[in-house]
Order: C-alpha cells, then sequence, then structure tokens
C-alpha cells in the first residue's frame, strides 16, 4: 500500500520538478540539460514523499508544500551530484546510469549542482503567500549547511582517511550528512501546514529517526559505519529501534498518520 502512495507521489513531484527546472533548450544549453539530467531520472522521491505527507497531517495542502518538496529534491539532487564526484565518493554510475560527470565532466557536474542548490532557493522565495516563509529558508540553510549536510560531508570524508572509526563519530556523520535533510523535510512540511510547536518538533524528531535507520540500513548494504561496528544483525537491531522510536512520536496524530507509520516500516526494506 505505501508503494503505491509513493508510486503515485512520485509521479506528481516528477511533473512538478520538470516545470521548475529551465528547459534543455535554454542558454546556456549544456547547464540546463545536466541538471535536468540529474533530477528527472528515476529518484524515488522520499524526501518530498515525507514533506508533503507532514503537512497534511498538520492540516495542510499538497498543493502548498508541493514547492517545498521539490526544492528539498532540488538540494538533495545537488548533494549526489557532487557526492559522485572523484574527489568525494568517486561514484560512476548513480540511480543505473552515468554519473552527471560521467556524461558532462566535472565542471559541469560541479555547475549543475550549485545550480540546482540555487534553484531551490529561487523556488521556495517565490511562496511569498506562505505563512513564516523566512523561518523555512533558515531551517533548510541550517540543516543542509556547515552545521547540517554539508558537515557531516566533510566528516565522512576525513573518516575514510582514519583506520578505526569510533561510534560517536559513526552516529555524527549519520546525523548530519543524510539525517539532517529527513528531518528538515518533515519539519518544513510541518510548518508549511501550519503545525503548532508539539506538532513540527515531534515531526521534525520522527524524521531525524527515520534518517538515522534509513543511513544504517544503508551503511549494512555498504558494509561500513554501523555494519562495522554491530555487524549486520546488530545493526538493523540498532535501524529497528529507531524506527520504532520514530513510529512512537505519531500517537499525538492518531490514525491519521499511518502512512508515516508505512513509511518508517518501509526505509528497513531498501535495497540499492
Ligand atoms: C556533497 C555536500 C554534499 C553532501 C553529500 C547525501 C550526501 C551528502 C551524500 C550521499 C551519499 C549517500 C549515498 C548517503 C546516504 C543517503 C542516501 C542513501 C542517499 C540516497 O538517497 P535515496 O535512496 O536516493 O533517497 P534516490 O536516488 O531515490 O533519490
Amino acid at each position: 500500500m505505501i508503494a503505491g502512495r509513493l508510486e503515485r507521489h512520485k509521479k506528481i513531484v516528477d511533473k512538478e520538478l520538470a516545470g521548475y527546472l529551465p528547459q534543455r533548450s535554454q542558454y546556456p544549453q549544456v547547464i540546463h540539460e545536466a541538471m535536468r539530467y540529474s533530477v528527472l531520472n528515476g529518484g524515488k522521491r522520499l524526501r518530498p514523499f515525507l514533506l508533503v505527507e507532514s503537512c497534511r497531517l498538520c492540516g495542510g495542502s499538497e498543493k502548498k508544500a508541493l514547492p517545498f518538496a521539490c526544492a528539498i529534491e532540488l538540494i538533495h539532487s545537488y548533494s549526489l551530484i557532487h557526492d559522485d564526484m572523484p574527489s568525494m565518493d568517486n561514484a560512476d554510475t548513480r540511480r543505473s546510469r552515468p554519473a552527471c560527470h560521467k556524461k558532462y565532466g566535472e565542471a559541469i557536474a560541479l555547475l549543475a549542482g550549485d545550480g540546482l542548490l540555487t534553484l531551490a532557493f529561487n523556488v521556495m522565495a517565490r511562496q511569498k503567500h506562505t505563512a513564516g516563509l523566512a523561518d523555512i529558508i533558515f531551517e533548510i540553510s541550517k540543516a543542509i549547511g556547515s552545521f547540517g549536510m554539508v558537515g557531516g560531508q566533510v566528516m565522512d570524508l576525513q573518516a575514510k582517511n582514519q583506520k578505526k572509526i569510533d561510534l560517536p563519530l559513526i552516529e555524527y556523520i549519520n546525523l548530519h550528512k543524510t539525517a539532517s535533510l529527513i528531518a528538515a523535510a518533515a519539519r518544513i512540511g510541518a510548518m508549511v501546514g501550519g503545525g503548532n510547536v508539539r506538532q513540527i518538533d515531534a515531526l521534525r524528531k520522527y524524521g531525524e529517526y527515520t534518517g538515522l535507520a534509513f543511513q544504517i540500513v544503508d551503511d549494512i548494504l555498504d558494509r561500513d559505519g554501523y555494519a562495522e561496528v554491530f555487524g549486520t544483525s546488530g545493526a538493523a537491531d540498532e535501524a529497528r529501534r529507531f524506527v520504532e522510536r520514530a513510529k512512537g512520536l505519531l500517537d499525538i496524530f492518531g490514525r491519521k498518520a499511518d502512512s508515516l507509520r508505512s513509511f518508517a516500516d518501509h526505509v528497513m526494506t531498501r535495497k540499492k
């Protein structure tokens, strides 16, 4: 059931994203081609789903949430382009296709990431009628900057040069590199939906725990991070604990939060 919901939601988000991205024919064509190539390529759109559902739970509409959901996905896509580059994770493929730098070269890939990050803030700034717009933009910038995703990526790179990495460092990396943006998606959805402080905080924490579980599952698939410290089955137990904690935070919303309960469970079934 959650799979069907995600599929329907993905179609809606893909269409919106295609509308926000500059056309391939727009000058300078190569950068717009690279941006579209890197976004419109089969991503699961999990963060937009979380944002839209969190908004709905707090009484807001999908229509109001979608521009912010797209902004989060543009930011996510930028991070993947940069992460794939030789100076970072050095991955040749992304979503079963050549990575952006493999197709367009490193310089254009770097700039395509920059272009997507900038477009995300442009899309949000257009939502002038959204109450608390400045607070929303502040939250996103905090989640993805040097105290958030960028900081997590920095420590991930530094950890690669260490012989042995300890649990506090792994926790820092997982929280900042991955969970921070996922938590921001849930929090921003709640803010756009007009949630109260308790609801916004519950959804942020839900996003954080779900994001941590998501990254642990990734560690298990990659046999690093949590899997290195706890072993595969110990790491899976840790991930399950985070999922249960995440679901517990949804109690205040009652049955209306069932789709987010299923979403948290769905994270555990993630495959490469
Ligand atoms: C370059 C500043 C900068 C940050 C990069 C997100 C990130 C930080 C790096 C990605 C590395 C990575 C694989 C992290 C784990 C999180 C993860 C599994 C991301 C992939 O997310 P999905 O599964 O991907 O939602 P799709 O393709 O569906 O969008």
